[in-house]
């Protein structure tokens, strides 16, 4: 039987996959790939999904154009003419910025769609730029470009080579690593403990990782830049600053330490909920081991202080002497460095104060937050929104505020979406254009090779034919010429064209042999090589690169950059006017067999009982008369639902928690499996003004709700 391996696209873990298959394409069975040298046979159930992902009969295999009728099929050439004219027809109207585009969560996942999305950015020129980040790791890449000049020089936490790892705000057990691709990341945090070291959870809820953890310990959301202020002060009060060599590229450490003076542990236990002898222990772990690392993902970016968070993070692995070291905070330089060549190219990041219309929240790396793609569309004036493209996306469930959003979105004058789907987001726009399913394209993991444990390279050809969509590069290119020729900017034509007849794969060759591993540089790397393995081409472990690698113009490390410094006066002043200690917060999940707003549609992912349900303390549920398994009412300022309680000791007194990304009861969405079990968004209730002020991410953990029963 004929065995294709290839790269999962799914999530940031790039397992490697053994699909067995017939000779017709026919799929007999996906499993790990048990000799692939990463991730070593490593699947989970999302993997095995990606053969129901392909063989979906929802899955969209024509372009659609809405009509009064609904949406029919037409053809591909129609279907790009209409979207150029479409396009072209707002910008002629309004103006260049009236055109916005939103860029979701997979397109990170695809080198093709990185590639194809920078040509169309450069022909649309539009202000009006969002994308996922704003709801996802911008503090971190916010934090990054203060402190270290490079917005993604935000670093992996070496869990290969640590003795303790402290996990602030992830839950890998459930979502395989997010921002740490490391193939089977369950075995290799097992492997920290089994080699002696420690895990420690510092989350809200007691998660499936913090089960397995030797502590856990329930935190206020929202409170861990206090947390880890009152660390850096323990660390201070005790003489526990590392003497080592990070000192010598790093500044304005006596800054910092004088800053976290005004935070004794004494002084931030109500608002974290935690004891001031808990605080000292997770200090004095940190600094006793001899390496030492903070895995801080979405939980501590999707909150009001996550700027601040990112920022801290990085502050106490340089003070413990574990930024840049092995088993501490390591930078990989990816076979393909996009460190060096987004540097190259003048995308270090920058943060534009003002950039926003209708907000005070400042721009980043030319892009506006999310939470304010609502009002971008709907406030009149210069620059409003009345055309959209929405790129592997579903801001109608993912942004914060989803009604608002999903109102503003019925208003466009023209909005394409490029989906795999007709989603929420899809089913209110005027053209649809089918992207082709994984499996049908080439594949390398160009943007999470820079976020791996080890320096991973690896090459997947399309399995099956295209049957009816087509490539993200191809529909990018296309869009892009198309918008380029409607506008008669022929050079751009002509260059978004020679780029597209170059293809990925040239344009990966071509990467693959000026990066650090090429043949040009004296290794063996080119694609030919890569195409040649069925197997993921491991590299080696990151090495130190600092200070040579830091971007900032004197090659320092800033710990004390002037921004989060003011920032933390905001910090200050909510935790005195005790802001930070509502009765009720909402946080989020994530579950295994789920992916953000999507797979839903694969019966075998879906089968079993209902996640989608509204975590509630025991005291909580007493507090607010709710009862197990009976419905209950959650609200905000901004919105309200109703979802099924599941009554439970694992969230703290105070804090409930819902998963994000379900609501598939819209009307005009085609996914037949997902309606029998749509369940209800999250982000009914977010708040588009509850946000980190400070870098424009919203805050969709810790949110003030209500509860009550129906
Ligand atoms: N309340 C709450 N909200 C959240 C979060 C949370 O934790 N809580 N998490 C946030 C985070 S971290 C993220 S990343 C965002 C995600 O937000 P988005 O990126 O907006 O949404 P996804 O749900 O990932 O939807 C991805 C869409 O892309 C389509 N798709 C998948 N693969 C491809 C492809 O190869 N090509 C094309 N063209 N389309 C494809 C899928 O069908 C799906 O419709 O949600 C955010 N929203
Ligand atoms: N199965 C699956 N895997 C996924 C995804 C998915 O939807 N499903 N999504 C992918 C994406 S887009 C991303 S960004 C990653 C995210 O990967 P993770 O960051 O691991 O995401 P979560 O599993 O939501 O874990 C976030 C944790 O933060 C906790 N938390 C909430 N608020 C706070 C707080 O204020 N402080 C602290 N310390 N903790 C808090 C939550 O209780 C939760 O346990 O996962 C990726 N992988
Ligand atoms: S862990 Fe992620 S990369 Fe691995 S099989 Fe599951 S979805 Fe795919
Ligand atoms: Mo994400």
């Amino acid at each position: 039987m004929p065995v294709h391996h290839r790269t999962c696209t799914l999530c940031d873990a790039l397992c490697r996959l053994r699909i067995d298959h017939d000779d017709d394409g026919t799929i007999r069975r996906v499993a790990g790939a048990p000799d692939d040298p990463w991730s070593q046979g490593h699947i989970c159930p999302k993997g095995v999904a990606i053969q129901d992902l392909h063989t979906d009969p929802d899955r969209l295999r024509t372009p659609l154009l809405r009509t009064p009728d609904g949406f029919v099929p037409i053809g591909w050439d129609e279907a790009l003419a209409r979207a150029a004219e479409g396009l072209a027809a707002v910008r002629r109207a309004h103006g260049r910025d009236a055109v916005g585009v939103y860029i979701g969560n997979p397109n990170a996942h695809h080198a093709g769609n990185l590639l194809g999305v920078v040509l169309l950015l450069q022909v649309l020129g539009t202000r009006a730029r969002f994308s996922a980040q704003s709801v996802d790791n911008l503090p971190h890449l916010y934090a990054a470009l203060h402190v270290f000049g490079h917005q993604l020089l935000f670093g992996v936490p070496d869990v290969d080579r640590t003795d303790h790892v402290l996990i602030l705000g992830a839950n890998p057990w459930a979502s395989n690593g997010g921002g740490l691709s490391s193939g089977d990341v369950r075995k290799r945090l097992t492997g920290v403990q089994a080699r002696g070291g420690r895990l420690v959870v510092v989350d809200p809820r007691r998660t499936e990782t913090a089960a397995i953890a030797d502590r856990h310990h329930f935190l206020r959301p929202g409170t861990d830049a206090l947390l880890m202020l009152a660390m850096l002060h323990v660390l201070v009060a005790e003489d526990r600053i590392d003497d080592g060599p990070w000192r010598a590229w790093c500044t304005g450490v006596d800054e910092v330490c004088a800053l976290a003076r005004r935070f004794p542990p004494e002084r931030v236990a109500d608002a974290t909920g935690l004891s001031a002898d808990t605080i000292r222990t997770l200090a004095r772990e940190l600094s006793d081991a001899p390496r030492a690392t903070i895995y801080a993902r979405i939980g501590v970016c999707t909150q009001r202080f996550g700027g601040l968070s990112a920022w801290l993070v990085h502050v106490l692995h340089a003070v413990t002497g574990n930024l840049d070291r092995e088993g501490g905070l390591m930078f990989p330089r990816p076979a393909i460095d996009t460190i060096a060549l987004t540097r190259w190219l003048g995308a270090r990041g920058h943060v534009t104060p003002g950039a926003s219309r209708v907000s005070d929240l400042p721009g980043f790396a030319d892009e506006l937050p999310l939470a304010t793609l609502a009002d971008e569309i709907t406030t009149p004036g210069a620059g409003q929104v009345r055309g959209l493209i929405t790129l592997a996306g579903n801001p109608a469930l993912s942004a914060p505020d989803g009604p608002r959003l999903q109102a503003a979105l019925d208003t466009l004058d023209f909005h394409v979406a490029v989906d795999l789907y007709l989603n929420e987001t899809a089913a209110r726009a005027h053209l649809v254009l089918p992207a082709a399913s994984p499996l049908q394209r080439p594949h390398y993991p160009l943007g999470l090779a820079s976020i791996a444990v080890r320096t991973v390279a690896s090459w997947s050809e399309p399995m099956l034919p295209l049957d009816g969509g087509r490539d993200d590069f191809d529909i990018l290119a296309d869009l892009a010429a198309g918008l380029a020729a409607a506008e008669r900017r022929h050079g751009w034509r002509l260059l978004v064209d020679g780029v597209h007849r170059v293809g990925i794969r040239r344009v990966v060759d071509l990467l693959l042999r000026a990066g650090p591993h090429g043949r040009w540089r004296g290794g063996g790397l080119d694609l030919a090589t890569l195409a040649a393995s069925a197997h993921t081409v491991d590299l080696g472990p990151p090495e130190p690169s600092f200070p040579a690698r830091l971007a900032t113009p004197d090659r320092r490390a800033h710990l004390a950059p002037a921004p989060l410094v003011a920032d933390v006066a905001r910090l200050e002043a909510a935790l005195d006017a005790g802001e930070l200690a509502p009765p009720l917060v909402l946080i989020g999940r994530r579950d295994l067999r789920s992916n953000n707003s999507w797979m839903h549609n694969s019966p075998r992912l879906l089968k079993g009982r209902d996640r989608c349900t509204l975590l509630v303390h025991p005291d909580d549920a007493a507090r607010y008369g709710v009862v197990d398994g009976q419905e209950a009412e959650l609200a905000s300022r901004a919105g309200r639902l109703r979802v099924p309680v599941e009554v439970s000791d694992t969230v703290r007194p105070g804090v409930v928690s819902l998963p994000h990304g379900w609501g598939h009861d819209h009307d005009g969405v085609r996914l037949s499996v997902a309606a029998t079990r749509p369940g209800v968004s999250a982000n009914d209730v977010t708040d588009h003004t509850f946000v980190d002020a400070l870098t424009g991410t919203a805050a969709l953990s810790g949110l003030p709700v209500t509860l009550a029963p129906v």
